[in-house]
C-alpha cells in the first residue's frame, strides 16, 4: 500500500510539474509588451526585385549606391518592387538618374512597395518627375532628412 501511495504521490508531482510548464513557458513572452512601443528595426538592407511582389531576380544594398548598373547583373531600370529595411529608421531616396540625378521617390523606413507601377518620382527637379518608378530606378541613397536630397 505504501508503494502505491508513493507512486500516486509521484504521479501527482509529475502532474503538477506538467501543469506548471505551460505557465512557465508563458512567463517569457509576457515580458515582450514592455518593448511593444519600440520601433521595429530591419536588417539594414535596401531590397529590390525585378518583378512586383518580391518576385524574380533580386538585389540588396547595405550602403547607399547611386548606380545600380553594376550590381546583380545590372539592376538599373529594372526594379519593380522594393523594400526599405533600414536598421536605423532611415528613409531612402530612389533616383531617376545615376549619381543622384533627376527626380526621386522617397520610401519610409520599414515600407514595402509591392508594385512600382503605382509609385512615382514625386520629389526634386522636373527631369523624371511624376513618372512611374517601375523599371526606372537608377540608384538610391539613404537619407536622414526624410526625403530631402
Ligand atoms: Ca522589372
Ligand atoms: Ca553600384
Amino acid at each position: 500500500m505504501k508503494t502505491i501511495r508513493n507512486l500516486m504521490a509521484g504521479a501527482a508531482v509529475t502532474a503538477a510539474l506538467l501543469a506548471g510548464l505551460p505557465t512557465a513557458a508563458h512567463a517569457q513572452p509576457a515580458a515582450a509588451p514592455a518593448r511593444a512601443g519600440a520601433q521595429l528595426l530591419g536588417d539594414g538592407y535596401f531590397y529590390a526585385w525585378d518583378l512586383p511582389y518580391k518576385s524574380g531576380a533580386s538585389c540588396r544594398w547595405f550602403n547607399s549606391d547611386t548606380n545600380w548598373g553594376d550590381n546583380c547583373g545590372n539592376f538599373r531600370n529594372r526594379a519593380s518592387s522594393v523594400q526599405n529595411n533600414s536598421s536605423q529608421g532611415n528613409y531612402a531616396n530612389l533616383y531617376y538618374h545615376p549619381d543622384g540625378g533627376g527626380a526621386w521617390a522617397c520610401i519610409a523606413p520599414g515600407d514595402y512597395w509591392d508594385n512600382l507601377a503605382n509609385y512615382y518620382f514625386t520629389w526634386g527637379p522636373a527631369d523624371g518627375k511624376n513618372k512611374s518608378t517601375n523599371n526606372e530606378i537608377a540608384g538610391f541613397r539613404w537619407t536622414t532628412t526624410q526625403c530631402g536630397r
